[in-house]
């Protein structure tokens, strides 16, 4: 397994309902190490142009005004196979499809709020990463 780097976020309902250290634990507990943290508000074009792809979505400008709602916790993970591990963590989209133990089906209420995001492929992850951490 090669070690590869995500990017994960807390989003402002993860914030809200006071699981940072929950989720933290769920990745340091599956052998992924936080080489960068930090927490911060999107504006909302910040929220924009992280989730362009999803700017023709019907959800895009709901998207943009919950992610730049209140604070988040922005990290990349690193570890082998990060980017699959950290999805399989987080569980589905929709937490009523997300597998028991995860942490979309433990703490998201909606489609929409559903407490983390992390990268899906190798190149979102070299788009995400340095959209928040250009040092790295
Ligand atoms: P992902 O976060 O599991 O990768 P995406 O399809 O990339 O899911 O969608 C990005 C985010 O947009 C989701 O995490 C969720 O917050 C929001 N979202 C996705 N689908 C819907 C929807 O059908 N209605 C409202 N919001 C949605
Ligand atoms: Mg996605």
């Amino acid at each position: 397994m090669k070690s590869e780097r995500t990017l994960s976020i807390i989003k402002p309902d993860g914030v809200e309902k006071s699981v940072i250290g929950d989720v933290v634990s769920r990745f340091e507990k599956a052998g992924m190490k936080v080489v960068a943290m930090t927490m911060l508000t999107m504006t909302d074009e910040q929220a924009g142009g992280f989730y362009a792809v999803h700017q023709e979505r019907p959800f895009f400008g709901e998207l943009k005004e919950y992610m730049s709602s209140g604070p988040v916790v922005v990290m990349v993970l690193e570890g082998p196979d990060a980017i699959d591990a950290n999805r399989k963590i987080m569980g589905a989209t929709d937490p009523a499809q997300a597998e028991p133990g995860t942490i979309r089906a433990d703490h998201a209420e909606s489609i929409e709020r559903n407490i983390v995001h992390g990268s899906d492929s190798p190149e979102s992850a070299s788009f995400e990463i340095p959209y928040f951490f250009p040092e790295l």
